[in-house]
């Protein structure tokens, strides 16, 4: 199907005041989302979420200035949908790390606006290197984000995926950052030879990070000093969390990201990854969820 333009895409799907497609970087289409608790901005391109801005507050999450748009490359930044395949995991099919969902462009399906919500369901096209699939993604705005990622094996194959809703936080001072809720969790560290270790209290950054956190669903605070808030990330068909800063040395090679980018920004994913395999099999689906908002002290 022939991409539609963001006129196609207003007349069929926009609503006045709530939802708005219209050309961003890279001229790939964007739709915005907005309600009177704050706005959203979408790319069709990886169904990839770029900006949430709750009425009052500063942006919650964190898209490189240096982000590159361009077909075959994902979006540095924001809120990456790593499917079918986390980072560069075993997979029995022909995709690169992190999967194909991030470097394709999604069509609409369909799209609402009741207050206080404003939603769109977006729908990855068929991939030949993988079975039959329907991939649905829906995001809701509304005093929160949230966002599900629905699976269904359409084949007559087991589909075995592994996934992360890979979300890009905005942060005052990494220096000043502490993460609670994975106290006593055992995790592998990709930076330590993915040895196997035990959390102990709350997590700060130091240097770079890349941790994924098995057995576990709950929720996830995280503690921004600099800009005087907390960030709350639940999760809902996941027992991985992965928390991710590049650090200093990463963030240089990174032509996608400031040198000093990695300063405003940590990754905390809602995944089934590492010891998590999700294996469908024909005709059933699986659901991952992340829901954001702002702890209100
Ligand atoms: O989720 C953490 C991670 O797997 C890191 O290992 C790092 O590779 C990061 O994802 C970003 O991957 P990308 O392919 O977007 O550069």
């Amino acid at each position: 199907m022939p991409a539609q333009t963001p006129d196609e895409l207003n007349h069929h799907f926009g609503i006045d005041e709530h939802i708005a497609f219209h050309q961003g970087p890279g001229e790939f289409p964007f739709v915005s989302l907005t309600t009177s608790h704050g706005t959203a901005e979408v790319c069709l391109y990886g169904a990839h979420l770029t900006s949430w801005i709750p009425t009052g507050a500063a942006e919650v999450i964190w898209t490189s200035p240096d982000a590159i748009y361009l077909t075959g490359k994902a979006i540095r930044g924001g809120i990456p949908v790593c499917w079918p395949r986390f980072a560069d995991q075993d997979t029995p099919y022909d995709i690169p790390a992190h999967g194909v969902a991030r470097t394709s462009l999604w069509e609409v399906t369909s799209t609402s606006a009741d207050a206080p919500e404003a939603k769109i369901t977006l729908k990855l096209p068929s991939c030949e290197s993988l079975p039959a699939f329907d991939l649905q993604l829906i995001i809701t705005v509304s005093k929160k984000l949230h966002l599900e990622l629905t699976t269904t094996n359409l084949s007559e194959q087991p589909f075995t995926i592994t996934q992360a809703l890979h979300t890009y936080l905005n942060v005052g001072d990494i220096d000043q950052v502490e993460i609670s809720g994975l106290d006593e969790v055992r995790y592998h560290d990709k930076m330590d030879d993915y040895q196997e270790k035990i959390q102990t209290g709350n997590i700060t950054f130091d240097k770079a990070f890349d941790s994924i956190y098995e057995g576990t669903s709950s929720d996830i605070l995280l503690h921004d000093k600099s800009l005087d808030r907390t960030i709350k990330v639940t999760k809902a068909g996941s027992d991985t969390t992965v928390i991710w800063n590049p650090w200093k040395e990463a963030a240089e090679k990174m032509a996608d990201m400031p040198d000093n980018g990695y300063q405003n920004m940590v990754c905390i994913e809602a995944a089934n990854a590492g010891e998590e395999t999700i294996t469908l099999h024909p005709n059933e689906k699986h659901s991952l969820g992340t829901q954001i908002s702002l702890e209100t002290e």
